[in-house]
């Protein structure tokens, strides 16, 4: 997914230019022609710009904002700024669903290059997803906004997510820490040489390459089930905590490009298993929809202006 190759490509000036111009013509554009369409209030969304519309299929997401997810009501301050084929995004929209917490879902399409568009950049300069909008409060970083949702809405979130008890939150502190430089870093560079590089270079990634990949992700997969799970339900004890959450979107995007992650780990699948039955199987669903269908990514790649990008940083990254 493109906002995987952004999220390990530390240099995009070069290219933020080229983007911001295509994308602002788009959602110009997109703006100018969409006429408003009502929809039962269900996909309520908001542009960039701040004017609320009903805008329906693809230009959704071209106008800047969208969501078949969004609860709707105008009670709702909360903003979060999202694309489900990212992991952390995953782990605050389900978090914040299977809460209970009022959001209206906007989309930044990163295959489009949206967190390139001025709107987006005057909300975050960090330009990556997820953000969170709480009125005048912006917050970027998935575990920073979890904490926050933690905290500002006691009364709905329960404290097996985020304990009170100083060394049960340490555990989940522990965890957050840890799976940025692992879990998560292993399990996206699979997901990069899988999904992308075969699009991107026009051929497969050297088979050793592949396989160090997949034996790094091993080696994560490892210590999540002998350090962190144990013989327990969950990875902190026997209720699910952000832990979980933060855990499993990571896990199921090498699932995503065919990886047998869970095959040979019954420990693991039966964990992945709790952690459905415990927010619930259609959300869990519903939030992974986008990345369990990345074969159609490759194609809007290839058509991307942004393929000649991509081959130079894969290079940069790969070679
Ligand atoms: N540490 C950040 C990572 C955010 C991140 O890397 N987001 C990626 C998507 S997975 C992104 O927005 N990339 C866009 C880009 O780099 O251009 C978090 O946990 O929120």
């Amino acid at each position: 997914m493109t906002m995987e190759v952004y999220a390990v490509f530390p240099d995009k000036i070069a290219q933020r230019k080229h983007i911001e111009a295509e994308v602002k013509g788009h959602t110009a554009n997109s703006r100018r022609c969409l006429p408003c369409a009502s929809d039962g209030g269900r996909n309520r969304v908001s542009s960039w710009g701040g004017a609320e519309s009903s805008l329906q299929g693809e230009d959704q997401s071209l106008a800047g904002a969208v969501s078949p997810h969004t609860s709707g009501g105008p009670e709702e301050d909360m903003e979060l700024y999202l694309d489900l084929r990212s992991q952390p995004c995953r782990s605050v929209f389900l978090f914040a669903r299977a809460v209970g917490i009022p959001f209206e879902f906007k989309l930044v399409d990163l295959s489009k290059g949206q967190q390139y568009t001025e709107e987006f950049g005057d909300i975050s300069a960090v330009r990556k997803v997820p953000v969170m909008k709480d009125g005048g409060f912006v917050l970027t970083e998935s575990t920073s906004i979890l904490k926050y949702l933690v905290q500002k809405h006691r009364a709905l979130v329960k404290d097996h997510w985020f304990p009170e008890d100083l060394q049960q939150r340490a555990r989940v502190n522990e965890y957050l820490s840890w799976q940025h430089l692992n879990l998560r870093a292993h399990g996206s560079k699979v997901f990069l040489l899988k999904a992308l590089f075969p699009v991107v270079m026009g051929y497969e990634v050297a088979q050793e390459k592949m396989e160090a990949a997949v034996e790094d992700l091993n080696q994560s997969l490892r210590l999540l089930e002998e350090k962190f799970l144990q013989s327990r339900a969950f990875l902190i004890g026997e209720k699910i905590s952000l832990a979980d959450l933060v855990a499993i979107v990571e896990i199921m995007q090498p699932v995503g490009v065919g990886v047998d992650v869970f095959g040979g780990r019954p420990r693991l699948a039966a964990w992945r298993d709790r952690v459905k039955d415990a927010i619930g199987e259609r959300l869990f669903d519903e939030g992974h929809e986008e990345v369990m269908k990345t074969s159609g990514l490759g194609e809007e790649i290839k058509s991307s202006s942004q393929l000649g990008e991509f081959a130079l940083k894969f290079r940069k990254l790969f070679s």
